[in-house]
């Protein structure tokens, strides 16, 4: 009697092992990338169940803005690490890894840096990616070094950064980072870079030649801010193969879907094929390590703010209930 229970439980074992692992529960758990989203301190601090589905969820966070130029020394010499370290601290305690966002940055990046002459800035730049990596030694996986250096054209954006220092601040401000934080992996990070398009084509070049150079440069990161009102991009899974096949990781690093409103049962479906889509290029390349989407929850948006007509872009609605993109993503 003891043996045949013996054997049933094996048995038992053995079914439950062979159940496909994406039955098995939360989305850090059903594949071997990170699966991270952004947070905002504001949120995680005053929402417990914002709080509990990062937790249940994710297993990375990227900070929304903490970490943001604008963020940590809007005034020169006053730091305000207070978001940055909320997010690290939690990290820690729930175990989560955390991507750095984002070092060298024309947005949100204070006035008074933009003022400054080219000798002066380059200074103000080295400090800040000792200071800010600095700090941070040995907590984060993964720095968005520089963001969103290049135009739709494949050139250069004209950034306060590219205009005083010229093309070497992005090599700067990679070694700077790694001589702060030797063991973090090292990104460029940008959007509409998710096809086959004249600016990935100029960040495969770019990376390409850093890594000819020795630059520190470990990977690309690939936005994904989507919106049903475009077609999905052409050649994502080939793009980061030919990423990957420089050598580098490949991450996903803001990925959000945009419904036009009214939002539908068709367009949450078709929304759910362009995670899918995104999730399974990922999927498709060995070095594509993560997973992160921009926020979690249609309650807090950065998109009607800034596309207006657009919204409910994540995964999880205002009430925090799975949207069938989250579905599809984990069925
Ligand atoms: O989601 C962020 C929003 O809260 C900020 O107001 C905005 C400021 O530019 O930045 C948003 O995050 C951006 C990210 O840092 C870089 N890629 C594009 C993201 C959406 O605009």
């Amino acid at each position: 009697m003891r043996t045949r229970l013996a054997v049933g439980v094996a048995v038992l074992a053995l079914l439950v092992q062979a159940a496909p692992a994406s039955a098995a529960g939360p989305l850090k758990s059903i594949t071997k990338r990170y699966v991270g989203s952004a947070v905002a301190v504001q949120h995680l601090n005053a929402e417990a169940d914002y709080r509990a589905v990062l937790t249940r969820e994710f297993d990375s966070v990227t900070p929304e803005n903490e970490m943001k130029w604008g963020t940590v020394e809007a005034v020169r010499g006053q730091y305000d690490w207070s978001g940055a370290d909320a997010i690290v601290d939690y990290a820690r305690r729930t175990g989560k890894s955390v991507r750095g966002h984002t070092l060298v940055w024309h947005s949100q990046l204070p006035d008074w840096v933009g003022g400054l002459e080219a000798r002066e800035l380059r200074k103000v730049v080295k400090n800040h990616v000792f200071t800010e990596a600095g700090r941070y030694r040995g907590k984060i996986r993964a720095w968005d070094v520089v963001n969103e250096a290049f135009n739709e054209d494949g050139t250069r954006r004209p950034t306060v950064f590219q205009e005083k220092l010229g093309d070497d601040y992005i090599a700067d401000a990679f070694r700077w980072a790694h001589q702060a934080d030797p063991k973090a992996k090292l990104y460029i990070n940008d959007y509409n870079i998710e096809g086959l398009n004249a600016k990935s084509d100029a960040t495969y070049e770019l990376v390409r030649s850093l890594k000819r150079k020795g630059v520190p440069i470990h990977g690309v990161g690939i936005q994904a801010h989507l919106s049903l009102l475009y077609g999905f991009p052409s050649g994502m899974k080939e793009n980061i193969a030919r990423f990957a096949a420089l050598g580098v990781d490949v991450a996903i690093t803001e990925a959000d879907v945009r419904i036009p409103v009214p939002v539908t049962p068709e367009k949450l479906d078709a929304q759910a094929g362009y995670f899918e889509q995104v999730w399974d290029a990922c999927h498709a390349v060995k070095r594509c390590v993560e997973f992160t989407t921009w926020g979690f929850t249609d309650r807090h948006s950065w998109v009607p703010g800034v596309f207006p007509g657009e919204d409910a872009a994540c995964l999880f609605d205002a009430e925090l209930r799975p949207k069938p993109a989250y579905t599809r993503l984990n069925p």
